[in-house]
């Protein structure tokens, strides 16, 4: 068996998703992720102009050798781009294979680890009122994590703030902000550090006295601290027991973390900005991190993200996969089967991607009782409709761009 031919949509139904569509000379179709947010057209560029012509004839069952082959032969190694791009080819040969086994992907893997996968929330406000309603709104929904993030007096919009209550008019989405004087430009936050610092304490404070001991609260720091400023947070946020605080200091200073371990006990987490098990080298023989928090999209696919946590796994390290909207249904259902194959699975990441999104990929996996489930379906579960995905050009969107007050350019 081999592949016929290999095809790449980008659509933007609600946002942009890049998808490989691998088929072979039988007829039998596997689709893989390679969004890249704000990058999307190198990505496809990358898989059209470079990739799949290498492919075509090749044997559609040698899904390590074909890994190893797109990540050896451009002799460049690395970098999100050609990650993403080995990634949707990985995916999609995996799909395909498990489809041909007539199983779900997760019994390929190794089979099912646990009856699901806890599942965490975005809760989000402006302020803590409009944060406790996001909170109670996903608690009801059955979920028992949920990451928190809220607005900071003095400054305006900041990353993951936004009024997130379920059945809430706003749809979050954090790229596709372009600047309105500028319309191919990305829009421009403003960043204090220090104010920040005094803020959240207090917010954790709030939403632990609020909602008890068991709920598990998770924040994104979103790589805009400095280590000594991160080894603070943690040490503060510590009297109310984090599940984790992920992306405390800029992804790709890993010997960062050593001063923040020194100085707390709050579990971290980092990754959805690496793309390779070397990105975590450091991090993980010296034990600095709790949680791998890359996706499989990002990190080549289900191949890559394996060796990962195979890795992670001899460190006692666990899983916490990326999984924002701009990771596509694909995507999402490949960290599915494989948080439910691994032994080290820790938790999920769960923005549920928009009726629109949804319309396009449609997919086979369940939510209950906050836990997700990959579903029964052969291969990853996901159906591309592609007629429908042609209706939904691709859209030029950036993620913001972050400054400080005195307009310096910081990590967004
Ligand atoms: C997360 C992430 C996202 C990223 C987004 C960038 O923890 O889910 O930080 O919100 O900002 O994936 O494209
Ligand atoms: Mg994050």
């Amino acid at each position: 068996m081999s592949i016929r031919s290999i095809d790449v949509d980008v659509t933007s139904p609600g946002r942009n998703f890049v998808t490989a569509i691998v088929t072979t000379d039988d007829g039998v179709t596997g689709l893989g992720d390679g969004t890249l947010n704000g990058r999307e057209l190198a990505v496809a560029s990358y898989l059209r102009d470079h990739v799949a012509p290498t492919l075509i004839g090749r044997d559609e069952t040698q899904i390590e050798s074909t890994w190893q082959y797109l990540y050896r032969s451009p002799y460049w190694r690395r970098g999100p781009v050609t990650m993403a791009a080995v990634a949707a080819i990985d995916m999609a040969l995996w799909d395909i294979a498990a489809k041909r086994a007539g199983v779900p992907l997760y019994r390929l893997l190794g089979g099912a680890s646990r009856t699901g996968l806890m599942t965490y929330a975005h809760a989000s406000g402006t302020d803590l009122e409009h944060l406790d309603d996001a909170i109670r709104g996903y608690v009801e929904q059955g979920f028992r994590a949920v990451r928190i993030q809220t607005g900071v007096p003095g400054l305006g919009q900041i990353y993951g703030v936004h009024d997130s209550a379920p059945g809430g008019a706003y749809e979050y989405e954090p790229a596709g902000r372009l600047a309105a004087d500028a319309p191919r430009r990305p829009e421009e936050e403003t960043w204090d550090t220090a104010a920040y610092l005094r803020h959240l304490p207090t917010v954790f404070e709030h939403v632990r006295s609020e909602f008890g001991p068991e709920l598990h609260l998770l924040h994104d720091g979103h790589h805009r601290m400095r280590p000594i400023e991160a080894a603070r947070l943690a040490s503060d946020l510590e009297p109310y027991r984090p599940f984790w605080l992920e992306d405390c200091t800029p992804g790709e200073d890993q010997s960062a973390l050593r001063l923040v371990r020194e100085h707390s006990t709050t579990p971290l987490a980092i990754g959805e900005v690496f793309n390779s098990v070397f990105d975590y080298q450091t991090l993980i023989t010296e034990r600095l991190i709790d949680f791998v928090r890359s996706s499989a999209t990002h990190a080549g696919g289900v191949t890559g993200l394996r060796q990962l946590m195979t890795f992670a796994g001899i460190y006692g390290i666990r899983s916490g996969f990326h999984g924002p909207t701009d990771v596509s249904p694909v995507g999402m259902a490949a960290h599915l089967h494989l948080g439910l194959a691994i032994h080290n699975f820790g938790i999920q990441e769960f923005m549920p991607h928009s009726a629109r999104t949804l319309e396009v990929f449609r997919t086979s996996y369940t939510f209950a009782d906050g836990m997700l489930h990959p579903g029964e379906t052969p291969g990853l579960g996901v159906e591309l409709d592609r007629e429908a995905a042609a209706a939904h050009p691709y859209e030029p969107a950036y993620l913001p761009v972050n400054r400080l007050r005195d307009g310096t350019v910081h990590d967004w």
